[in-house]
């Protein structure tokens, strides 16, 4: 029968009022036995409060920050399993089965046989309650790496638990005497450490005594060793993370979810490796490509299997498609986007065009495409409402206006979609725009564009026309606010007031960033673009 748990700090040896920096679980959670709870955190070392038994969270009697003891009440829990006819819950109590027994909790530390150097101290496996035999799942340290005082050393795993064994002194590691998969027990030897601390334990006379003789002193005793951590196990775990405490306290100090990283460790246990690397990833491509929902709190896509339903081939992404799907996604995310379409009447300026691209191609000159017309009046478009050429503030406080005007274009390549930029449009006629596009085009297509060449952009071009389509949303350009899509232009039948006549006309698809740029001004800027499209000569008002 469901029964009601009073769910208490356990036995956590000579911590005393120690802060919640952690709730794992919130009302209405399902957890099986031994699920942590919540996080305690002392200055010495980082403890979970498990679930004494399987059932659903009730109430949470504590949040971040507070402070706790032995006994302090955390939460209700309704046992799902059948707890017997007990009267009061409270027994309940997610007492860690390891008991840990305060005064043979250290490292112990003693001064090595014979003759080791003054200040030299053997580092010993401590009491670690009733675990014998127990793995090395985790070594942190190497000979010669210099440690502080508690820093973790390595990381035992019993069926139970995990545990750190920390220095019990600053000091610098000289011979490490245990390796992953090790087997270890209490008194095993760890390593040699030779103490740098003004008089650490180790290295006061008392020390010398054998392994078995931890040191003295009951702050030493207390400052070197945390309490083993309850741990349930993978499947009474569920979904959350397995990982030892000083794993836990490193992820949280680099701000990592724990949750998010997969464990390389045996039975899918987080390593410090692999938090190191989940951060690498995300600071290589960015939280996008780390996870498609990154910080979001959208819900992932589910992985498919696809092989179960036919023949398939996997193929690895080129670099340039993750980092613009990296990026792309992040501007998808983050900015408000808003597309106004419109058309504008090309038949004059494409009748101008080819006479003057034959006119070029006689003298051997650039062909002169579409494109650099439409840099032009972007860029007068531009000079008219200087908003389009901002850039949001990161503190969101202030627009950035740009009193220069580089202006992208997206090109298509077979590795992927980069956007070089050419520089300067205001101060550069149509012939020289069509001839430097011809070249970055070509750049890019054969992969030799230089960082520089695709850095600094004001505004974006995609021009889509050379291969079809009418309308779409192209993506802003972050941190650029505004992005010109381009389809291919078409012959048709337009109203003159009196009549229907054939006139070329091009698709005008323009997205904006709404927290800059309003829906009024938006509009203006595309009827003005329309006009100067329409009107080669307005370029020159
Ligand atoms: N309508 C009709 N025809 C068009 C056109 C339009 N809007 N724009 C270009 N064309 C024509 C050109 O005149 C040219 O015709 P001819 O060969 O008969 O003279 C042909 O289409 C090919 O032009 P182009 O694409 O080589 O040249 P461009 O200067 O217009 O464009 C570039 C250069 C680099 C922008 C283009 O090659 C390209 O890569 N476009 C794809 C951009 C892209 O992928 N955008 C999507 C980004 S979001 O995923």
């Amino acid at each position: 029968m469901a029964k009601d748990i009073e769910v208490t700090v356990p036995d956590i040896g000579d911590y005393h009022d120690i802060p919640v920096i952690d709730i794992l679980v919130k009302p209405g959670d399902t957890v099986d036995k031994d699920a942590p709870l919540l996080t305690l955190e002392s200055d010495k070392a980082t403890m979970d409060v498990p679930a004494p038994e399987a059932g659903v969270v009730g109430a949470l009697k504590v949040k971040l920050g507070d402070r706790v003891s032995q006994g302090s009440l955390v939460a209700m829990l309704k046992a799902s399993t059948a707890v017997g006819d007990a009267k009061p819950a409270k027994p309940a109590a997610a007492a860690p089965k390891p008991a840990v027994k305060e005064e043979t909790k250290a490292a112990a530390v003693t001064t090595p046989a014979a003759a080791a150097p003054a200040r030299m101290a053997a580092v010993t496996v401590p009491d670690v309650g009733d675990y014998h035999d127990i793995p090395v799942i985790e070594v942190f340290v190497k000979d010669g790496d210099r440690v502080e005082k508690d820093a973790p050393l390595v990381t035992l795993e019993s069926e139970k638990a995990t545990m750190d064994v920390p220095a019990p002194a600053a000091g610098i590691v000289r011979t490490l005497k245990l390796k992953v998969g090790d087997r270890v027990s209490v008194g095993s030897a760890v390593c040699d450490l030779e103490t740098t601390d003004a008089a650490p334990a180790a290295a006061t006379p008392k020390a010398a005594a054998p392994a078995s003789a931890a040191p003295p002193a009951r702050e030493t005793i207390a400052a070197a060793v945390p309490p083993p951590l309850e741990v349930a196990t993978p499947a009474a775990a569920g979904s959350l993370p397995h990982a030892s405490p000083s794993i836990r306290k490193f992820a949280r100090e680099l701000g990592v979810e724990l949750s998010r990283v997969n464990g390389s460790g045996p039975r899918g246990r987080v390593t410090r490796e692999d938090v190191q690397g989940f951060v690498k990833t995300a600071l290589r491509t960015g939280p996008a490509a780390a996870t498609p929902a990154a910080g979001t709190g959208i819900p992932p896509i589910p992985a498919v299997d696809f092989a179960q339903f036919g023949t398939i081939e996997i193929k690895p992404l080129a670099r340039i498609r993750k980092l613009s799907a990296a990026h792309l996604h992040r501007s998808w995310l983050n900015i408000p986007h808003v597309t106004q379409s419109d058309e504008a009447d090309i038949t004059e300026l494409e009748a101008f065009r080819k006479a003057q691209g034959e006119e070029l191609a006689a003298a051997g000159k650039t062909k002169l495409t579409l494109l650099p017309f439409l840099l032009k009046a972007c860029q007068v478009a531009m000079q008219q409402y200087p908003e389009f050429n901002g850039s949001l503030a990161p503190d969101g406080e202030n627009l950035i206006l740009k009193k220069y005007c580089h202006i992208g274009f997206a090109a298509d390549t077979p590795n992927g979609l980069v956007v070089p930029v050419i520089r300067d449009v205001d101060h550069k006629g149509v012939v020289q725009l069509a001839a430097e596009c011809a070249d970055l085009a070509k750049k890019a297509r054969d992969g030799k564009l230089k960082p520089d060449e695709m850095k600094g952009g004001c505004f974006t071009i995609s021009s889509l026309g050379g291969i079809g389509g009418s309308h779409f949303t192209p993506i802003i350009n972050a941190p650029e606010v505004a992005i010109l899509g381009v389809s291919r232009s078409q012959m048709k039948p337009t109203w003159d007031g009196t009549q229907f006549v054939p006139r070329l006309m091009v698709p005008l698809s323009l997205s904006y960033d709404h927290r800059v740029i309003d829906g009024a001004y938006a509009a203006r800027f595309i009827v003005l673009l329309v006009k100067l499209l329409s009107d080669l000569r307005r370029i020159l008002l």
